[in-house]
């Protein structure tokens, strides 16, 4: 009887060991879930084309009071599907200052107001020009945001892309790149424009040459 009971309390014991392994085990894997890599992209556009309403509006923050003009540069962390985006609003009052926080930056995302009247799409579309030229640019994927679709008379997007010719401002195919269009009051086509750019940092190859396919018009 006694060897009986001996028996019992060391396979109770060996099944206690066994429960607090596994459970222990379950929760380390949890633990151990790698962070999602961080990319480091510039966030360009003209004044007050609306970069940082678009990057509080990434990050579920108000969007209504007008925020203050970028006096230089603010950073903003924007989570995606697999990654984390460490973007880098360059306010477009120091635009001839720009070039000095390009280095390591691994994409470029461009703000322009659809809303502008031609000369100023224009004067956007020289300056995403004048952006990707950098050499320390170069092959950077580019994502285009339209903003202000919000207001009478924005360009949608299939007007937008003609304006901006945006393809040939891109590089005529030497780059990844996509156009999206939103508002400040629409956090899914920011969303959705963020998850369409993911996608050039995790696919395989990175980064190939041209438009989204589902974007072209
Ligand atoms: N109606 C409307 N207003 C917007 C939109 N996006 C931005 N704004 C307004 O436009 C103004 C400028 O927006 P910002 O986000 O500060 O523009 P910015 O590009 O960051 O400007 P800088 O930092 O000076 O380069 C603010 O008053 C915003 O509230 C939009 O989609 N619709
Ligand atoms: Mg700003």
């Amino acid at each position: 009887m006694s060897h009986f009971l001996a028996n019992l309390q060391l396979t109770c014991a060996l099944c206690k060991i066994c429960f607090y392994s596994c459970f222990t085990c379950v929760l380390c894997r949890r633990r151990r879930r790698r962070p999602k890599p961080e990319i480091p992209v510039i966030c360009v556009g003209l004044t007050s084309s609306g970069k940082t309403t678009l990057l509080n509006l990434l990050n579920g923050e108000p969007t209504t009071d007008a925020p203050q003009p970028t006096l230089g540069f603010n950073i903003k962390a924007v989570e995606g599907a697999s990654v984390v985006f460490s973007v880098k609003e360059l306010g477009g009052g120091v635009a001839p200052y720009w070039r000095r926080y390009y280095d390591g930056a691994r994409g470029i995302v461009f703000v322009v107001d659809a809303s502008a009247d031609d000369a100023a799409i224009e004067a956007a579309r020289d300056t995403l020009v004048a952006v990707i030229v950098d050499p320390r640019l170069a092959g950077a994927p580019c994502l285009i945001v339209g903003s202000f679709q919000d207001r009478a008379g924005a360009r949608p997007l299939p007007v937008l892309h003609a304006r901006m010719d945006a393809a040939r401002a891109c590089g005529g195919g030497e780059r990844a790149w996509t156009m999206r269009v939103c508002s400040r009051d629409d956090p899914s086509a920011a969303r959705d424009a963020f998850a369409d750019f993911e996608k050039y940092f995790t696919q395989s190859p990175p980064g190939a040459a041209g438009e989204a396919e589902e974007n072209r018009v």
